[in-house]
């Protein structure tokens, strides 16, 4: 790998700070034949939302361009609607003019996207933020698409309930954007899916139309279940204003353990015993190999509270009964040492203990973006080939790269794996794919485990999806927005 000298970590502290260049020129990409924005169909627009918008690209930039620097649009209109009726008055408008719109929630997806390609309008759903109702009974809470998860979770909290997910970007992303990409996170393992959480939805369809599915039941079996189009759709098939969630008890008893592992076979024998031994208050199982503790210490001075090894493993409990919650994770850790399974390992005594060691992997995707350019690849791996694909890819990559490091969420066969390198380079990116979907492809995995498709994707979807698949894909995108104006460019391969 490159030696990281000074020269080139003052020059990656620019790098993740220039403004990418815009998709369009970066991909020869062609603009679709949409409506352009007159000045009249802004300032019409713009009422609609009763003036909460902005106008100009300049004034965009950090709506124009995703979280990881890579793609930029070159939106010149941001509306920012706070009701359903003004979302169904934008795309009414828009469907008749034939222009294109992007929904965005917190800008925080890794695919790109919430960004715009070409001049899409960024219908941003942050003004859209009110907790509608909570049953403290039936544990379901009625929101906007716009309420920010970690809000969402501070009102939960005061009636002992917690949302079904948790995820890094847990400060800035929304309800409908993790409803959109069908967001997996920290605790799918225990909690499930979005897919079976989402009670009911509120969605706009691209003509204007309100489709309403808002209902609180865990039971409905009256025939197709509509809100699912709109979930993992990412913003493709109709915008959601509005959805009800199932959410989870918030655990009294919360442990929290940090592992030192010496191989990636023990890291799933430890899994396994995890899942055997602890049962029912297994709540995550996280691993970060030794590249990425590397990359947290020298990025984010960030340390491990036990010593460098392989890999580490963040073990994580809910449940009721501290007593004996803690009488369990204790014997299971007593036998997993004493096998040999785990190195070392340590027990977080309090809760601000437990927030700094869960930073070590919840910051990671922070910490690779201070070496310059990130190549990230979120897949769903076999365990038995799980880690095979890092080393693979680090002997393809040798000394072109500055890290190529492997974490994830081991509990869903999903591993995240990321390359960096001090700028963008083609001869890398060109190694890296489609090198890396085949490989995953060739192991039964998935090319997108949680992330989704978005812009960055869509070529490789058919090494994920039969031909006859995309073919239904495509007939329900015609079917649901026939003018194709509702974030174009994503999720399927463009013709
Ligand atoms: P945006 O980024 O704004 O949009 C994402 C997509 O949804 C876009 O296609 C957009 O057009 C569409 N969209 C947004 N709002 C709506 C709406 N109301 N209706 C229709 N479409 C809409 N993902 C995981 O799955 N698991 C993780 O553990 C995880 N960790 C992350 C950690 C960090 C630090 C970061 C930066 C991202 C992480 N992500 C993770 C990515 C994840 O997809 C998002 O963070 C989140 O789900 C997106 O929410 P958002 O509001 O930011 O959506
Ligand atoms: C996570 O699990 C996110 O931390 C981001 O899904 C993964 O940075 C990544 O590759
Ligand atoms: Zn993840």
């Amino acid at each position: 790998m490159l030696k990281r000298t000074s020269a080139i970590q003052s020059f990656l502290k620019c790098s993740s700070n220039l403004t990418p260049q815009y998709t369009a020129e970066k991909y020869a990409l062609k603009r679709g034949d949409y409506g352009a924005l007159t000045q009249d169909d802004q300032n019409h627009l713009i009422s609609l939302v009763n003036g909460k918008g902005i106008v100009g690209e300049k004034e965009l930039e950090g709506y124009n361009v995703d979280w990881m620097r890579i793609v930029r649009g070159k939106s010149e209109l941001l509306l920012k609607p706070e009701t359903t009726q003004q979302v169904s008055s934008i795309l009414k408008f828009c469907h008749s003019k034939n222009i294109a719109v992007v929904p965005q929630g917190g800008n925080t997806g890794l695919v790109g996207g919430s960004v715009p390609v070409f001049d899409e309008v960024i219908l941003n759903t942050s003004l859209m933020n009110k907790v509608e109702k909570i049953d403290p009974v039936s544990g379901v809470v009625v929101a906007q698409a716009g309420c920010i998860l970690d809000q969402l979770n501070s009102e939960l909290a005061e009636h002992k309930l917690m949302m079904p997910l948790d995820l890094g970007a847990k400060g800035s992303c929304q309800l409908g954007g993790n409803i959109s990409t069908n967001a997996g996170g920290l605790r799918l393992l225990r909690y499930g899916s979005l897919r079976g959480n989402v009670l009911g939805m509120e969605a706009v369809l691209a003509d204007g139309t309100i489709v309403d599915c808002m209902q609180t039941l865990r039971k409905d079996n009256t025939g197709y279940d509509i809100k699912q189009h709109f979930i993992g759709s990412e913003g493709t098939l109709g915008i959601i204003t509005k959805a009800s969630v199932l959410c989870a008890a918030l655990p009294s008893s919360v442990n929290l353990a940090f592992l030192s592992v010496n191989a990636f076979a023990d890291v799933r024998r430890l899994f396994s015993r995890a899942r055997d031994d602890l049962g029912e208050i297994l709540s995550a199982f996280e691993f970060i190999d030794n590249s990425c503790l590397v990359c947290l210490e020298e990025n984010l001075k960030l340390t491990p509270p036990v010593d460098q090894s392989p890999f580490a493993v963040v073990i994580e409990t809910h449940g009721s009964n501290s007593t004996h919650d803690f009488e369990k994770l204790e014997a299971f850790l007593e036998s997993v040492m004493n096998d040999g399974t785990v190195i070392d390992g340590c027990v977080a005594e309090d809760s601000q203990k437990a927030t700094n060691w869960w930073q070590l992997r919840e910051r990671m995707a922070e910490s690779l973006m201070h070496d310059g350019y990130v190549y990230k690849y979120d897949v769903s791996v076999p365990l038995d080939k799980f880690y095979e694909l890092v080393t693979v890819m680090r002997e393809r990559l040798g000394e072109k790269v500055l890290r190529c490091v492997g974490y994830g969420h081991v509990g869903d066969s999903n591993l995240h794996i990321n390359i960096t390198t001090p700028a963008y380079s083609k001869e890398v990116d060109q190694l890296i794919e489609p090198f890396i979907f085949e490989w995953v492809s060739q192991v039964n995995g998935s090319i997108s485990a949680e992330h989704g498709i978005g812009f960055k994707k869509t070529q490789f979807l058919h090494l994920s999806k039969s031909a006859e698949a995309i073919a239904q894909m495509r007939l329900l995108k015609n079917a649901m927005d026939p003018k194709n104006i509702l974030n174009p460019y994503k999720v399927l391969p463009l013709l």
